[in-house]
């Protein structure tokens, strides 16, 4: 199957309950235009995970386009709606980078969704190596190396509590000498607040980009989908001083609306790279945000 396949598969299974069947059974198909649809539609956002902040200025704009003569139907304040939030995002170019670095708190998918990302480059016909640099939770490493021998790619791999900064050294000197197109590297789970951890990440970085270049390192903040508004406070903790690239936004299969996609773009210029949506290694596409505001809100 391939990826614009399976992300299809995934808009078609979002489509049961999109914003506009709310919507419209909402405004009944009727002309409407006044401060208690706007208010229900504020709602229909906050519900979808797009934050009270950013819902509250999508809703204010929209409201102050339709003016008190114009009586739009449900099917154009469907429609200006979905171009409003496609115009809340702002893009960044993709780089075509060499390194892409997964990081993120405990549990948040980095580890499934390298081994998602390299079976994606590698049906893209591109080489991919992995650097395995969670040295800190038993069983990191061999999860990584497992996937690396179905995919019969190569993993550099670092022994429990050896310095990740070390291995993520190694694994790019080891693709200096055995080049590949994309090298990707694991690191172990930590919370953003805890100060001694997102050091020693910003010296990974730090070093990898010695050995790398800057300019050629994607650093991806993995975000449970599922955890809402608390990305928020994610995406901030982990922004390492200005070095954060971009998101990928995992279990989008889950309960969750993935709303905060705006929120977290809005407020940290962030692009959001993937998503994954399933357990399944061909559970991940590349974002695209008019793909998905408009399944989210018009379901098509
Ligand atoms: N349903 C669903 N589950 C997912 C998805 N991505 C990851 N998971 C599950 O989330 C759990 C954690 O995934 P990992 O990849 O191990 O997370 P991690 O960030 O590497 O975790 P640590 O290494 O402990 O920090 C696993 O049970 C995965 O199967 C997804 O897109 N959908
Ligand atoms: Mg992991």
């Amino acid at each position: 199957m391939n990826s614009k396949r399976s992300f299809n598969d995934y808009l078609d299974s979002q489509r049961k309950t999109t914003l506009s069947d709310r919507i419209i059974s909402l405004l009944g198909g009727k002309t409407s235009n006044n401060d208690d649809i706007y208010e229900q539609l504020l709602v229909l956002l906050i519900q979808a995970d797009v934050g009270v902040d950013t819902s509250e200025e999508i809703i204010d704009e929209l409201k102050a386009e339709m003016s008190e003569e114009f009586m739009p139907s449900s099917r154009q304040i469907v429609d200006r709606l979905s171009e409003i939030m496609i115009g809340y995002y702002t893009d960044k170019p993709r780089k075509d980078a060499r390194l892409i670095m997964l990081v993120g708190v405990n549990g948040s998918g980095k580890t499934t969704t390298i081994s998602k990302l390299a079976r994606y480059y590698l049906e893209k016909g591109k080489s991919v190596g992995l650097i395995a640099a969670d040295t800190f939770r038993a069983g990191a490493v061999s999860q990584l190396q497992k996937w690396a021998e179905r995919l019969s790619i190569n993993c550099v791999c670092g022994k429990e509590n050896a310095d990740p900064s070390s291995v993520l050294v190694d694994g790019c000197r080891f693709y200096a000498q055995n080049p590949v197109d994309i090298i990707i590297a694991d690191t172990a789970g930590r919370m953003q607040n805890k100060n001694n951890l997102m050091k020693e990440l910003e010296k990974m970085i730090r070093v990898t980009a010695r050995e790398i270049g800057s300019d050629e390192m994607e650093i991806l903040l993995t975000l449970d989908s599922t955890i809402g508004q608390n990305s928020l406070q994610q995406a901030e903790g982990f922004l390492l001083s200005g070095k954060l690239t971009g998101i990928i936004l995992t279990k989008m299969d889950g309960s969750s609306k993935g709303g905060i996609v705006l929120a977290v773009n809005r407020k940290y210029s962030l692009p959001v790279r993937f998503i994954t949506f399933g357990e399944n290694i061909e559970a991940i596409a590349e974002f695209d945000i008019e793909d998905y505001i408009n399944t989210l809100v018009k379901g098509k």
